[in-house]
């Protein structure tokens, strides 16, 4: 029987002929991959619309329920930024100097990490995302749904939206990042997600000279015998 309480509305979704949507997918999958992960950024401004831009892409992700169960705090501030580089510093230095494993500490080797992150005050903007794992609506919380994929998604969305602004991203995740809920004095229905330092690349930044694996390494197909 049709459902006559919750309305439908036409989907009004672009539809390629199949040679262009062979050609965009190409294109894409290429603007893409020249994305880098960056630590290194120039203090030049970008303009507060950018970021706007970018948050309400991230925003636009699916989410269970359609709950969109996350918070994008913004620090141009400085002495936020700084608070924020001091308490970062400060778990990192524990990790950095114990609380990691060897292993681990091999593995980040090619990536000349350590436990002093400047990033956090030369770059223009701090995004913050916060994961919402339940609503409040006057007295009552509403759960929220699937909440790590969603969050994950729309990070994603918020990388792909930055790479094609032009601008870099880092996707840091400070450890145990607790005192972001602190700083930012978020309430209690919601936790720190991902720190993301946005902004200009540095002149003659570099990077980790490191390969993607190929489709053979991560794709597996199963498909009808012909
Ligand atoms: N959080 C630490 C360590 C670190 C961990 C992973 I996994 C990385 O890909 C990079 C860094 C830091 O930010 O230095």
């Amino acid at each position: 029987m049709a459902d006559t309480t919750h309305r439908f509305l036409p989907y009004q979704g672009v539809r390629y002929a199949q040679s262009e949507t062979l050609q965009r997918s190409r294109e894409f999958y290429q603007y893409m991959d020249k994305r880098r992960t960056l630590r290194l950024f120039s203090d030049e401004p970008v303009p507060k619309e950018v970021i706007e831009n970018i948050i309400m892409t991230a925003s636009s992700a699916p989410s269970g329920a359609h709950k969109q169960p996350w918070t994008f705090c913004v620090v141009s501030d400085p002495d936020i930024k700084t608070q924020i580089r001091e308490a970062a510093e400060k778990e990192e230095y524990v990790n950095y100097h114990g609380r990691m494993s060897e292993e681990w500490l091999e593995d980040l080797e090619p990536f000349g990490t350590d436990w002093h992150k400047p990033f956090l005050e030369t770059a223009p903007y701090l995004i913050v995302v916060f994961k919402k794992s339940y609503d409040i609506e006057g007295e009552e919380k509403r759960k929220n749904y699937y909440v790590n994929e969603s969050v994950g998604i729309a990070a994603g969305f918020l990388l792909a939206a930055i790479h094609h602004a032009g601008l870099a991203a880092l996707t840091h995740t400070p450890s145990p990042m607790n005192f972001l809920q602190k700083i930012l004095n978020r309430p209690d229905n919601e936790r720190p997600f991902l720190l993301i330092p946005v902004g200009y690349p540095a002149e003659a930044a570099t990077v980790p000279d490191i390969r993607r694996k190929g489709p053979e390494e991560v794709t597996v197909w199963f498909e009808a015998a012909s």
